[in-house]
């Protein structure tokens, strides 16, 4: 299911390129490479070893609230403050990339669509 190292993982490591917005020790952000919004932004804790946000907050739920504050500081900068935070869990939600990461979606978005 998963691949070692993750395509994020990559980016990470400057292996393949991305527009990186924020980087700290333990987080990352970049644009997506297929916005589904004006502002859509992925938020990824450098660390592959969570496949998603359910492992992340039963293992790690500081990095979790790190992410989520990580979140909130881009969208106040690239979407007025307001913003869609998802989390894909699982193929059948349509996840693609099992290495933990937030989609920040922003920017006038439709009542009632999930992104
Ligand atoms: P998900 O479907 O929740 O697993 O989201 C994975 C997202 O990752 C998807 O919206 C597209 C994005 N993505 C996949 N590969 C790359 C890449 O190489 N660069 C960037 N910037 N985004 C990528």
């Amino acid at each position: 299911m998963s691949d070692s190292p993750s395509i994020f993982t990559k980016i990470i490591a400057r292996e393949i390129p991305a527009d990186i917005v924020f980087e700290s020790d333990a987080v990352i952000a970049f644009r997506d490479i297929a916005p589904q919004a004006p502002v859509h932004l992925l938020v990824v804790p450098k660390t592959e070893e969570f496949a998603n946000v359910t492992e992340l907050a039963a293992g790690n739920p500081a990095l979790l609230a790190e992410l989520v504050s990580v979140a909130q500081s881009l969208a106040d900068e690239y979407a007025g403050g307001q913003y869609r935070l998802i989390f894909n869990t699982g193929e059948n939600a349509g996840q693609t990339v099992f290495h933990v990461h937030a989609h920040v979606l922003g920017g006038n978005l439709e009542e009632g669509t999930l992104g």
